[in-house]
C-alpha cells in the first residue's frame, strides 16, 4: 500500500464534511460550533488543499517514472496569482461537492471564499502573465517547474487620501498561508559579498575561487499549480530567506545577542518587500539581491533534487531550460557558469556551450530607461565571481565582433554587455540575449521592433535567435471563474471542452446575426454589471448609475499607457453637457472606472491619480451632468476586482501611445468577455484587430512609423492647443481649477508639462481619440448591431489563450514534450 498511488480524500460530500471538520478541530484546533469565519476559510482551505496534495503527488511520482526528460524551469521575480480556492476548486471539480458540504456544516462557501486575501506577488502584466503561463502549462501537463520569491509583503494596497494615492503594507500572510506547503527542513544556502582568489589546480590548470563574505538560507515553500479537468498538479516553488545558523552562532558566542537577532533580520529583508517600480529599475542593492537569492536557490534546487543523484551535467542541455521572464533573473547565466566550472570543473568553453543551451529570454518593454542594468561597482561587491565570469564572457563575445566587424569599434561598444556610461555598468539585456538560445518579444509587433530597435544589432548578428511569442490569457480564471452567465451561455450553445480549447469560441460566430442569441448576451452583460454594482457599493461604497455604457480603463498608471488622454475625454464629455452645447438627453449614458496604481516614488503617475479623483469627484456633484457621465475610480486595482469588473464592461481602453506598450493583456482579457476595444496600433491590439475585424475594433491615433516621423521632425504639443478648440476648452477648463476647488496650482504641474513635454503624444492623438469616441457612441446607439460586434469579439479571439502561447514556447523555443 505505501508504495501504491497516494490516495485522496473521496469526491463526495460526506467525504468533504469529514476532511474539513478534521482540519477545522484538528489543524485550527477549534470546534465547528465556535469556529469563526477565518478558521473556517483556513480550515476549507487546507481541505482543498489536501486533494490538489494527493494529485500533486501523483504527478511527481509520474514524472519520475518517465525520467529522463526534458522540463522546463520558469523563473520569474513576480507572480500575480489571484485568488487561489475557486481556481482549486474549479481546476479538481470540487466545486458542487465543496459548496453542499458547507451547506451541511450550515455555512455559506461565499462567505468564506471573500475571507481570502489574494497573493498579489506582482507588479502587473509580467506578473499576471507569469501566473497565466503556469496554469496552462499545467492543463497542458507540461514537465515544468516554477521558481520566485515568496515575498512577505506583496504589491502594496492603495488607499485614496484626500484624492492622493496613499500606501498600506500587503500583509498577505498574517491571516495564514494555507496554500503553501513549507520546507523548512531543506536548507539551501546562497553566498554573497566577499572577493575571489586565483590558485592552481592539482591538473596545473590556473582557477579561480569565491570567498563569500556572508549568506543566508534558502527556505523552499511549494504551492500547488492544479491543470484544469487533467488531474495534473504541478509546483510553483517560492523561496524566503533566512539566516544562516552558523552567521547567528558566531555572534551569538561573541556575546552580543543584539547584533544576532538584527543579522538575522538583514537577511530576512531580501524576501520582505516586493519592489513596487515597474517601469524604471532603481539600481537598489536589495534588489539584485533579490534576484540572486532565487535565481541560485532555484538552480541548486533543480540540480539537487530535481535531477536524479550522479547525472551528468554534461546532459543539462537535454534536462532543463530555463526560461528568463525579463532580465530580472538574468544572474542566472553566469551563476551556471560558476557551478559548472567552479564546482564541476568543467572547461569553460564546454560550460558556456552547456549554459547557453540552457537558457531562452523574453523581454517584456520598448522603454529604453525600463532596461535593466547594474553597477559594476556593485556587482563587483555583492557578486565578484560572477562579475569576473561577466567580464569574461563579455570578453570573448567582443572578441568574436571584432572577427565579425572588423573596424566597427561603434557597433561594438554598443553590443557590450558593459557600458561605460553614465556609469561602467552591466546591461542585463545584452547579457540574456548573449547567453540565450532565443529571445522573444510578446506580441508581433513588439517582437519586430524588438528586432528593428531596441536588440537590432543583436538581431543582424543572429537573425535566427530571435522570435515572437504573443501572449495569452488563461480563459479558466478569466472567462470560466470570473463570467458564469458568459460560461453558462457559451456552453449551452457550443457544448463543454471550449475551456481548455478556446478556439472553438470560433462556432459562436454563427450566432452573432441570431436575435435570440444577442437577447441572452445582453442579458449575461446585464447581469454582469448588476454584479459589479453591488461589489463596489460593498467595497467601496461607489454608487454606479445603471443604465449605462460601461467604458473601462484598468491598468498600471503610466505617462506610456496614457490616462491622461482618457481624462482629456472626460473632460470634454462634460463641457459639452454642462456649456448646453449638447442637449444631454441625446447623449449616451457613460459611466468611466479607472483601476491603477502608481509606483510610489513616480512624481507625474501620482498626479495624474490625483486629477483622476477631482475630476471625478466634480462630474459626479455636477448636476448639469444629468445622470449622463460618471466617472468610478475604486482604489486597489487587483486581481479581485478585475475578475468581477472585466466581464462587465462594454468598452475597453487600450489608448497606449504607439510603440510603447509591448503586449498589453487587459486588451485579451476585455474582448474574450465581449468588451469592443477603442485602442491604437500598439502592441496585442495589432492581433486582436486583425481577428476581430476593422468593423469591430474603434481604432484610433498614430501608428509606431508615424509617432517616429513626428518625433524626429520635433514635436510641439502647444501647436495641437492652439489649433484645436475643443483640446484647448478641455485644457483650459483643467488649469482653471475647475476640478480642484479653484485651485490652479494642484494642477499646474501636470497642465505645463502637458503643454511643454507631453512625452507620449498624448496631444497629438486628442481629436483621433475624441472621433473615435463619438463612433463608438453612434455605435452604441444600436444595441443589436453592437451586440453583433461584441459576439464576435469573443468569437475571434480564442487565439489569445496562454495555452496557445504556452504551446508556441514549446513548438519555437522549448521543445519538451507535453502529457502528465
Ligand atoms: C525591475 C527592476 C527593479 C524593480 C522592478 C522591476 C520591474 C518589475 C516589473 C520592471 C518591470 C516590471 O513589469 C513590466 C511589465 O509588467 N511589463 C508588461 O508585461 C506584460 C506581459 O508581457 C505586457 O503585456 C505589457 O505590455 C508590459 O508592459
Amino acid at each position: 500500500l505505501a508504495r501504491g498511488p497516494v490516495i485522496s480524500p473521496p469526491h463526495t460530500v460526506e467525504g468533504f464534511v469529514k476532511a474539513f471538520l478534521h482540519e477545522l478541530n484538528f489543524g485550527q484546533g477549534v470546534p465547528l460550533a465556535t469556529s469563526s469565519q477565518t478558521d473556517q476559510y483556513l480550515a476549507l482551505a487546507r481541505t482543498v488543499r489536501s486533494y490538489l496534495m494527493a494529485r500533486w503527488l501523483e504527478t511527481a511520482r509520474k514524472r519520475r517514472a518517465s525520467q529522463p526528460q526534458k522540463m522546463v524551469g520558469y523563473l520569474s521575480a513576480e507572480y500575480l496569482l489571484g485568488r487561489q480556492l475557486d481556481n482549486a476548486l474549479s481546476a479538481t471539480e470540487l466545486r458542487e461537492v465543496a459548496t453542499d458540504a458547507m451547506k451541511a456544516c450550515g455555512i455559506d462557501i461565499e462567505d468564506l471564499r471573500a475571507q481570502e486575501v489574494e497573493p498579489g506577488l506582482g507588479n502587473g502584466g509580467l506578473g499576471r502573465l507569469a501566473a497565466c503561463f503556469i496554469d496552462s502549462l499545467a492543463t497542458l501537463g507540461a514537465p515544468s517547474i516554477a521558481y520566485g520569491i515568496r515575498y512577505e509583503f506583496g504589491i502594496f494596497r492603495q488607499t485614496f487620501v484626500d484624492g492622493r494615492q496613499v500606501e498600506q503594507p500587503d500583509a498577505w500572510l498574517s491571516s495564514g498561508d494555507p496554500w503553501g506547503v513549507p520546507h523548512p527542513e531543506l536548507e539551501v544556502p546562497v553566498n554573497f559579498g566577499g572577493h575571489t582568489e586565483r590558485y592552481v589546480g592539482e591538473d596545473g590548470r590556473e582557477r579561480s575561487r569565491w570567498v563569500p563574505g556572508w549568506g543566508v538560507i534558502g527556505l523552499r515553500y511549494n504551492y500547488m499549480v492544479p491543470g484544469y479537468h487533467n488531474g495534473v498538479v504541478n509546483t510553483l516553488r517560492l523561496w524566503r530567506a533566512r539566516a544562516t545558523n552558523a552567521f547567528d552562532l558566531h555572534i551569538f558566542n561573541a556575546g552580543d545577542y543584539a547584533e544576532a537577532v538584527r543579522a538575522q533580520t538583514f537577511a530576512e529583508n531580501i524576501s520582505k518587500v516586493l519592489y513596487p517600480e515597474d517601469s524604471t529599475p532603481q539600481g537598489k542593492e536589495l534588489r539584485l539581491q533579490q534576484q540572486y537569492f532565487f535565481v541560485a536557490c532555484s538552480i541548486k534546487d533543480f540540480l539537487t533534487h530535481t535531477m536524479p543523484k550522479g547525472f551528468d551535467v554534461r546532459e543539462l542541455p537535454e534536462r532543463i531550460i530555463f526560461q528568463l521572464n525579463d532580465t530580472h533573473p538574468v544572474i542566472a547565466i553566469p551563476e551556471l557558469m560558476r557551478i559548472l566550472v567552479d564546482e564541476h570543473d568543467l572547461e569553460w568553453d564546454q560550460a558556456w556551450g552547456i549554459t547557453k543551451q540552457c537558457f531562452a529570454y523574453t523581454c517584456h518593454t520598448l522603454l529604453p530607461e525600463a532596461l535593466e542594468v547594474w553597477p559594476v561597482s556593485l556587482m563587483e561587491r555583492l557578486l565578484p565571481r560572477h562579475m569576473e565570469i561577466i567580464y569574461r564572457i563579455n570578453e570573448e563575445f567582443l572578441d568574436d565582433l571584432r572577427e565579425a566587424y572588423p573596424g566597427d569599434e561603434l557597433r561594438v561598444r554598443r553590443m557590450s554587455i558593459i557600458a561605460d556610461h553614465p556609469e561602467r555598468s552591466v546591461r542585463m539585456a545584452h547579457l540574456a540575449t548573449v547567453g540565450s538560445v532565443k529571445v522573444n518579444g510578446v506580441a508581433a509587433l513588439h517582437s519586430q521592433l524588438l528586432k528593428d530597435k531596441v536588440l537590432n544589432d543583436f538581431s543582424e548578428l543572429w537573425p535566427d535567435r530571435f522570435t515572437n511569442v504573443t501572449n495569452g490569457v488563461t480563459p479558466r480564471r478569466f472567462i470560466r471563474q470570473s463570467n458564469p452567465a458568459l460560461t453558462g451561455l457559451i456552453t449551452e450553445t457550443i457544448g463543454k471542452g471550449w475551456v481548455s480549447d478556446l478556439d472553438r469560441l470560433a462556432e459562436l460566430q454563427a450566432y452573432s446575426d441570431d436575435p435570440e442569441f444577442r437577447e441572452k448576451f445582453r442579458a449575461v452583460k446585464a447581469a454582469n454589471k448588476e454584479r459589479i454594482t453591488d461589489v463596489l457599493a460593498k467595497r467601496d461604497g461607489i454608487q454606479l448609475p445603471q443604465g449605462h455604457m460601461l467604458d473601462v480603463m484598468v491598468k498600471r498608471l503610466h505617462e506610456y499607457k496614457r490616462q491622461s488622454l482618457k481624462m482629456l475625454h472626460i473632460v470634454t464629455l462634460y463641457d459639452r453637457l454642462i456649456s448646453g452645447e449638447v442637449d444631454p438627453a441625446s447623449v449616451t449614458p457613460r459611466t468611466v472606472v479607472f483601476g491603477a496604481k502608481a509606483a510610489p516614488g513616480y512624481h507625474m503617475a501620482k498626479e495624474t491619480i490625483f486629477l483622476i479623483n477631482s475630476i471625478a469627484k466634480t462630474v459626479n456633484a455636477d448636476p448639469r451632468v444629468q445622470g449622463r457621465l460618471f466617472v468610478a475610480f475604486p482604489p486597489n486595482y487587483n486581481v479581485t476586482l478585475a475578475e468581477k469588473l472585466i466581464p462587465a464592461a462594454d468598452l475597453s481602453e487600450q489608448i497606449s501611445l504607439a510603440g510603447k506598450e509591448a503586449s498589453g493583456t487587459g486588451n485579451m482579457k476585455f474582448a474574450l468577455n465581449g468588451a469592443l476595444t477603442i485602442g491604437t496600433d500598439d502592441g496585442a491590439n495589432v492581433e486582436i484587430r486583425e481577428l476581430v475585424g476593422d468593423e469591430n475594433f474603434f481604432l484610433f491615433g498614430m501608428d509606431e512609423p508615424a509617432v517616429a516621423e513626428l518625433q524626429a521632425r520635433g514635436y510641439r504639443p502647444g501647436d495641437y492647443y492652439e489649433s484645436d478648440a475643443n483640446l484647448k476648452r478641455a485644457i483650459d477648463l483643467i488649469a482653471s481649477g475647475h476640478f480642484t476647488d479653484g485651485n490652479r496650482d494642484a494642477v499646474s504641474a501636470f497642465v505645463g508639462d502637458l503643454l511643454s513635454n507631453d512625452r507620449f503624444l498624448a496631444l497629438a492623438d486628442y481629436a483621433s481619440y475624441l472621433e473615435a469616441q463619438d463612433r463608438v457612441e453612434a455605435a452604441y446607439a444600436d444595441q443589436e448591431e453592437w451586440s453583433r460586434k461584441a459576439i464576435l469579439n469573443v468569437a475571434r479571439t480564442g487565439f489569445f489563450s496562454s495555452d496557445r502561447s504556452m504551446r508556441d514556447y514549446i513548438d519555437r523555443i522549448w521543445h519538451i514534450k507535453t502529457n502528465a
